[in-house]
């Protein structure tokens, strides 16, 4: 017999709180409370600049984009809500609230609305950053429509992404812009419904080589703080410089009271768009930790973050990408929600380094997994979602079904960003 094929008897497995040191209640609630938003374009086909390798069971419609996420939702149970492109998902015209109604059909909501700032020929200098007024103009156009499927879908988040910025220098002032930038998050600000609010989101470069309009946190900080309460800071874990500290611009913001959520995903290089906790799961790991700490060493409100995933996955099968993403997400979240806060500030009030970095390193070892499949049983799911999922056939069944609608649509393959 190897170790795989070992299991001791049920009798000698120690019940969990002896196990992982932490009331099982407490964690099962903090499971509860966890959900992140999956993207609708994470489940169409798309690519890089390259090229794009097509999937038979990828979506096209909105319709089957909100049958995967409520798949995802049913075998995972923490994605109820679904972040939507404007312009990939809704028809200019078309009754938004049947899109709402489809997603409830799903069993999820719509979650964040996205605008689309960057695909029109008008803004090939921008768009409310763009020194022609008739770029400005469609920007704040689309913006008012954004603003109205939000409100006919009963969203209340609009996650805000500008492709804006320059390529060359001298190519425009650069104050210029960033007053322009001001004066359209003021102004869109003092539209919001009550309820609703703005994530502004920064990226250092691409498709801007030379600056961008929000390069970083220091701006979507100074952007939102000016627009008004209702704007807060977007972290894509993806959208930073090599070596960035990105948990340390997460514990500012969670304490200045301006994090408004995440896209999460993760890099190798630049803006790789690689599933979450690929390459350094330690890092994503040091983030959830200090949202954590924020919430209990700190006494910081930390329910009102948005969770969400920014990927694109070109290779992988989407949906299996996805359920393991999220999987990954309450892994880790669950690893930082055992690190012993008491033992880490007396080992930091101690100044004892080593005890200090041990309450991370235990924590982040910790086998996590029983407590999730625990969690699940409790909550009537699937105890494995990617295993449950697998023996579904549902990949099968929609790559025929979508095949043969594609055919008599003639298309060959759905919205892309690609
Ligand atoms: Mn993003």
């Amino acid at each position: 017999m190897n170790w795989r094929g070992f299991a001791p008897p049920l009798a000698f497995i120690p019940p969990l709180h002896i196990t992982i040191g932490m009331d099982r209640d407490k964690l099962f609630k903090l499971l509860d409370e966890f959900k992140i938003e999956t993207p609708s374009w994470g489940y169409a086909d798309t690519g890089t600049r390259f090229g794009k390798f097509l999937q038979a069971a990828a979506a096209s419609t909105i319709d089957e984009k909100l049958a995967d996420a409520g798949t995802v939702n049913k075998f995972t149970g923490c994605c109820p809500t679904v972040a939507v492109h404007v312009l990939w998902d809704f028809s200019m015209g078309v009754n938004a609230t049947a899109t709402a109604d489809i997603a409830k059909k799903n069993g999820l909501r719509i979650g964040s609305i996205n605008p689309n700032f960057f695909q029109d020929q008008v803004y090939k200098s921008g768009s409310v950053c763009n020194s022609d007024e008739s770029a400005q103009q469609h920007a704040h156009r689309h913006m008012s429509d954004c603003i109205a499927i939000a409100k006919a879908v009963g969203s209340d988040i609009l996650s805000l992404w500008f492709a804006d910025g320059c390529n060359y220098p001298g190519q425009d002032d650069i104050v210029d812009r960033k007053r322009r930038m001001h004066g359209a998050l003021r102004q869109w600000h003092s539209a919001l419904a009550p309820g609703m609010k703005m994530l502004v989101e920064y990226k250092p470069f691409e498709p801007a080589f030379y600056h961008t309009d929000i390069a970083d946190w220091g701006m979507a900080y100074i952007y939102a703080k000016s627009a008004g309460p209702k704007a807060k800071v977007l972290v894509d874990t993806g959208h930073h410089y090599q070596a960035q500290n990105i948990e340390q611009i997460v514990a500012w913001l969670l304490d200045e009271e301006m994090l408004g959520g995440f896209h999460f995903n993760d890099r190798k290089y630049a803006d790789d768009d690689l599933t979450m906790g690929s390459i350094d799961p330690y890092a994503v790991f040091r983030i959830f930790h200090e949202i954590r700490n924020a919430a209990e060493t700190h006494g910081k409100d930390v329910s009102q973050i948005a969770y969400m995933i920014d990927q694109s996955h070109n290779l992988k099968p989407k949906i299996e990408a996805m359920i393991q993403t999220v999987t990954t997400a309450q892994e880790l979240y669950l690893k930082a929600c055992l690190v012993d806060r008491a033992k880490l500030r007396d080992a930091q009030a101690r100044q004892n380094i080593v005890d200090a970095e041990e309450c991370l390193r235990s924590a982040f070892g910790a086998d996590v997994k029983p407590v999730l499949i625990e969690w699940r049983k409790s909550r009537g799911m699937e105890a494995k979602p990617m295993e449950a999922y697998r023996a579904s056939g549902y990949e099968a069944r929609v790559a025929k079904e979508r095949e043969a609608a594609r055919a008599a649509r003639g298309a060959s393959s759905g919205s892309s960003y690609a």
